[in-house]
């Protein structure tokens, strides 16, 4: 640990000013929270005036929120923080040097899903911009989602490129990442504990103290600053990797006739001291910006933050990719169930109309980033098949028409795919939906477990369900 730090760090004495670069979903709750703390005497968000975004400096200096949705408690606390002076919006950066702590919010995405390396242009900029206006004793936190090594690599390289001063001996730097989830943005601030991960034990202490006040139930857990950024692509990598297993599963289940929902219940009844088995919920596949992402942020961690050569077996693929291949297989299972209920009625997909109920990837939200169902509806389109899209809260999406209105969706459909388990879904009636195919025999393809199989056989559909080996091949009435 480097004394000087630690001596300008004392020097400064405790930290009473914030920046957090990043006015978005992770950037504002975070502020308003570090505002409300009695003992930070004031925290400035940095936005860049650009024209997509300028717009939300005048908005929160006015006590208003720029975030859609429903975000409990974050409105009456920005307003409440705006109004006491202890948070404004700024696009000056030079006034990063008047502060003891900035912490950059900034997104990470793919730019190319298909080439999966990550575009951190943005965030990249934003940490020359604190560089630019570094000061001797300030502390440094990444909060984006980052590959591991990035902390200790590109990002310390580019503050010392830009400051001129030495991480670890001038200034603190850490990675402490966001764990928020939308529509519960300030209670997972406060309740999830926080990974707070410095790049040496002086940085680490500065930033726990930065964190500590914000947390309610939340503990703050510190450690080195590659672990922190290994724990969060990792506990990402570790969800997708227990869908994959339950996708497999339930493939596995449909190839032998029989029910994954009864071995899934038959499993998950093994519980007792030490014994766990935390089988999640096999579906027609993964969406998200998170656990699309974050298993090749911790795959290139290897070849960044490796320090010595990988020990792995030879000719083994990593059980984490495949999980992923596991997971973007699932639409095309589903264009698979499809295909075949198509075919038991003598139709060919090529001149079927096949309606899409849901488009979000995740229930009862408006939010389609990486949703299975679109590279479902390519492969619809790629047969030469007639593909509709209904969902009742994504009102629209790049190239795609979505409509709200169920019935004008699945009007003279040959088949009916539920992609989404939005609870609209559940309500689904048998009779009434094959009145509205028109169909003597309609397929029903079911990937999230909506509906109750018998029903729709009993109507007359030809039904599929992920991972109902005991229903998939029934007699058609
Ligand atoms: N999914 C399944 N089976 C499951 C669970 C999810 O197929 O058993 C699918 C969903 O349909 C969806 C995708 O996986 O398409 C992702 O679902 P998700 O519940 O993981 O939601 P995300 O992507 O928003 O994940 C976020 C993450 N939170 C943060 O990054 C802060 C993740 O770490 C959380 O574990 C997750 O929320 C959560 O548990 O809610």
């Amino acid at each position: 640990m480097s004394d000087k730090l630690q001596k300008l760090l004392d020097e400064r004495g405790s930290i009473k000013k914030i920046g957090v670069l990043g006015m978005g979903y992770v950037g504002i709750p975070a502020a308003v929270l570090f505002a409300d703390v009695d003992k930070f005497d004031l925290v400035l968000g940095f936005q860049r005036d650009s024209p997509s975004s300028g717009y939300k400096i005048d908005m929160i200096n006015g006590g208003e929120c720029p975030l859609k949705g429903d975000e409990p408690g974050l409105d009456e606390l920005l307003a409440k923080v705006v109004k006491a002076g202890k948070f404004e919006c700024t696009p000056d950066f030079s006034r990063i040097s008047e502060l003891d702590a900035v912490t950059l919010a900034i997104q990470t995405p793919f730019a190319d899903p298909k080439d999966l390396i990550p575009d951190f242009s943005a965030l990249k900029e934003g940490i020359r911009n604190v560089g630019k206006y570094l000061k001797p004793g300030m502390l440094v936190v990444l909060e984006s989602t980052v590959t591991p090594g990035t902390t200790e690599g590109m990002a310390k390289d580019i503050l010392e490129e830009e400051s001129g001063l030495k991480a670890g001996v001038d200034f603190a730097l850490a990675h402490a990442p966001e764990r928020v989830m939308v529509g519960r943005l300030l209670q997972n601030i406060q309740e999830h504990d926080r990974i707070v991960g410095g790049m040496d034990e002086a940085s680490t202490k500065r930033a726990v103290e930065l964190y500590e006040p914000v947390l309610t139930k939340g503990q703050v857990i510190p450690m080195s600053a590659t672990a922190a950024e290994v724990t969060k692509t990792a506990e990402n990598t570790f969800r997708d990797l227990q869908i994959a297993a339950a996708n497999q599963l339930a493939l596995y289940c449909e190839a032998m006739g029989i029910n994954v929902y009864d071995v899934r219940a038959g499993i998950d009844s093994l519980k007792g001291e030490g014994i766990t088995r935390a089988i999640l919920w096999p579906g027609a596949g993964v969406g998200g910006h998170c656990l699309t992402k974050d298993t090749y942020h911790l795959e290139r961690g290897i070849q960044i933050a490796g320090k010595t050569p990988l020990d792995f077996p030879d000719a083994v693929d990593s059980i984490y990719v495949t999980a992923r291949h596991v997971n973007d297989f699932m639409p095309k299972h589903m264009y698979n169930l499809t295909t075949a209920a198509l075919e038991r009625v003598g139709k060919k997909i090529e001149d079927s109309k096949v309606a899409i109920l849901g488009w979000a990837f995740i229930n009862d939200s408006d939010d389609a980033r990486n949703a299975p169902s679109e590279p479902y509806r390519e492969m619809l389109l790629e047969a030469g098949a007639e593909a509709r899209v209904h969902d009742p809260h994504v009102l629209k999406y790049p190239d795609v028409e979505i409509s709200q209105e169920l019935s004008a969706v699945v009007q003279d459909a040959d088949a009916v795919v539920i992609f989404t388990g939005h609870k609209n879904y559940f309500e689904l009636d048998p009779a009434e939906l094959k009145q509205l195919t028109g169909q003597e025999h309609p397929v029903l393809v079911d990937g999230r477990n909506v509906v109750g199989p018998d029903g729709f056989i009993g109507a007359g559909f030809v039904y599929k369900g992920i991972g109902r080996g005991d229903k998939n091949s029934h007699q058609i009435k």
